[in-house]
């Protein structure tokens, strides 16, 4: 194995950790997260061992999106400080080791920004073209709206021009017209700009709908071309500019939809792709207590090309959309995980994060981010989960789980020290509160999940196995554990996850390996010889373990 590679394709070992500055901490005293509380925290994230941190939107904004509303792309919202603290906090981060990426938002803007407002003011305005209109009345598009009960079409009519303008999204977030150059001449641009202050990369918001071509004429999209090629020039573009910088797409579409996105075999368009498949499974699975659901989805993920990468995750800032699960499934995991209205939304999604769904069980916690950091590819934490953080469903909809960091159990959770009503969100309350669940404890508790997360992170970045290998499901009798094998080169890691609450032993049979060849414990102390290629292993009732094959000549670290 060439261990060097890791640090030319950094993305494929890295583990990355999102968070919005709004909630993560308050320097200033004014109850809205800032760049200096973040860069406060950069040595609590270098611990956790995280190397990757991805910024949801920080730049100026109404906030109706929570950000993703955005009406200057090249500024920091003033709430969280200037393009020099920004700059203060990148520098600091890759000082201790830590890349940044940001959300790259150009599927639409705020209607607040002036490009729309230019737009609607007259047709004759020169950035008209910068969104999408139409002049005829549309027909019903209820069903094509992202924000079903949010949202009524995706067309909204404008009263100074008489004309409707597209928005996938929220009315008050046009889309951008894509099919002009123009456009695409200020993508390029907003993504240099950030480049050059030094960020690695950017999480890119809601592709498919960036890339489509709705509402263009013929001859606009005739002149645009296959949307792939602009997707390729975007990422030779990026390449250009900084040549270790990634494209992590947003793609919550099926499998077979996905390679496309990549560019195919050939990997020239996003870099990274949110595994939405394998994420919405697991919950599957635990909530069937059977492990087939994802070990499905490891059989039908698609191959990639070897610089491409899959992102795995557990929870993020959206709802835990189950979409890709169909009817029944959705069903299934909305009795099991979130029976009430008021933890659903969309029809599609939670709104919660895990160790509520499981009432805290820190044995169904641990195993979930066990596997999420064992499944091949590169592991995305959304900011608490490495504390076991809960959500505050009396916020309502997706903002429940963007709740502030929950730092310790002083005043307003360690995030400010404003008075309580002017927090930018409320706290959590209730048994995963601040006075329960908070960073200051578990870092002197061993036990902790946070100790335990820094273990996954540590075990992950020196497994590259994980993030570069090929695997395959092992075959085993057991329907409730997920038994598999990442190989790199000649180097394997076997993981075991168990998905109900009954123990069990998982008899292996690992048939190209034979000599003096034992599975040695990568989460606890002990190794298991392989006799003529098997071994016997026991799991506690949702237990996990990760195995590397280790041979009598092996030089690495057990
Ligand atoms: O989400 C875009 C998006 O496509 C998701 O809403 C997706 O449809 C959903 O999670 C189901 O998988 C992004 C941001 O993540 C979201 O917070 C924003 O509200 C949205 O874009 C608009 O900018």
């Amino acid at each position: 194995m060439r261990i060097t590679d890791t640090s030319d394709l950094w993305w494929k070992t890295a583990v990355i950790y999102c968070l919005d500055v709004e909630t993560f901490m308050d320097w200033n005293g004014d109850g809205v997260g800032d760049f200096e509380g973040l860069s406060h925290r950069i040595d609590y994230l270098a611990d956790l061992g995280i190397t990757c941190i991805w910024l949801m939107p920080f730049y100026p904004t109404p906030d109706r999106d929570d950000g993703y509303d955005i009406i200057d792309f090249y500024d920091v919202d003033p709430r969280f400080g200037t393009l020099g603290d920004f700059v203060e906090f990148v520098r600091t981060a890759n000082d201790r080791g830590i890349r940044v990426i940001a959300d790259l938002v150009v599927n639409h803007t705020s209607d607040q920004h002036p490009w729309f407002k230019s737009a609607r003011s007259s047709k004759d305005s020169p950035l008209r073209d910068f969104y999408v209109w139409r002049s005829d009345e549309p027909p019903d598009t209820s069903e094509e709206v992202v924000f079903p009960g949010e949202q009524e079409g995706i067309w909204e009519y404008d009263e100074q021009t008489g004309e409707y303008f597209l928005h996938r999204f929220y009315k008050h977030q046009p889309d951008l017209n894509v099919t002009n150059p123009a456009v695409r001449d200020e993508v390029a641009r907003i993504m240099g700009f950030w480049l050059q202050l030094g960020l690695s990369g950017f999480r890119v918001d809601a592709v498919p709908f960036f890339l489509e071509t709705l509402g263009a004429d013929e001859a606009e999209e005739k002149a645009f071309g296959d949307p792939h090629d602009y997707q390729r020039a975007l990422r030779s573009f990026l390449g250009r500019r900084r040549g270790d910088a990634i494209l992590l797409g947003e793609v919550a579409v099926p499998y077979e939809d996905q390679m496309a996105y990549f560019g195919g075999s050939d990997g020239d368009e996003l870099t990274m792709q949110f595994d939405f498949e394998a994420m919405e499974r697991m919950f599957l699975a635990l909530a069937r207590q059977d492990a087939q659901p994802i070990a499905d989805a490891l059989r039908e993920r698609p191959e990639i090309s070897r610089e491409s990468q899959w992102a795995t995750f557990v929870r993020n800032h959206d709802e835990l959309s189950l979409e890709l699960l169909g009817e029944d499934g959705i069903r299934e995991v909305f009795e099991a995980f979130g029976p009430e209205e008021r933890m659903q939304v969309y029809g599609r999604g939670l709104v919660r994060r895990l160790p509520p769904m499981v009432d805290g069980d820190p044995r169904q916690i641990r195993m979930m981010y066990s596997l999420m950091f064992a499944l091949p590819g590169t592991p995305v934490l959304f900011y608490g989960e490495e504390i076991g953080m809960g959500e505050n469903l009396d916020v309502g909809g997706r903002e429940s789980v963007r709740t502030p960091m929950q730092w310790s159990s002083g005043r307003n959770a360690g995030f400010s020290s404003a008075p309580e009503d002017k927090l930018v969100m409320p706290l959590v309350e209730g048994g995963l509160a601040p006075e329960h669940i908070n960073a200051e404890d578990q870092r002197h508790d061993p036990d902790s999940l946070l100790n335990f997360t820094a273990t996954l992170c540590r075990r992950f970045r020196e497994s590259p196995e994980i993030g570069w290998g090929e695997y395959e499901v092992l075959e085993q009798p057991h329907s409730n554990v997920l038994a598999h094998r990442c190989t790199w080169h000649d180097s394997s890691v076997i993981a075991l996850h168990n998905f109900s609450a009954e123990p069990c032993t998982v008899p292996l049979e690992l048939k190209d390996l034979d000599g003096d060849i034992i599975l040695n414990d990568l989460l606890q102390p002990g190794g298991t010889p392989l006799e003529n290629g098997r071994a016997e292993l026991t799991l506690d009732g949702y237990g996990y373990r990760w195995l590397r094959v280790t041979r009598p000549e092996e030089l690495r670290l057990g």
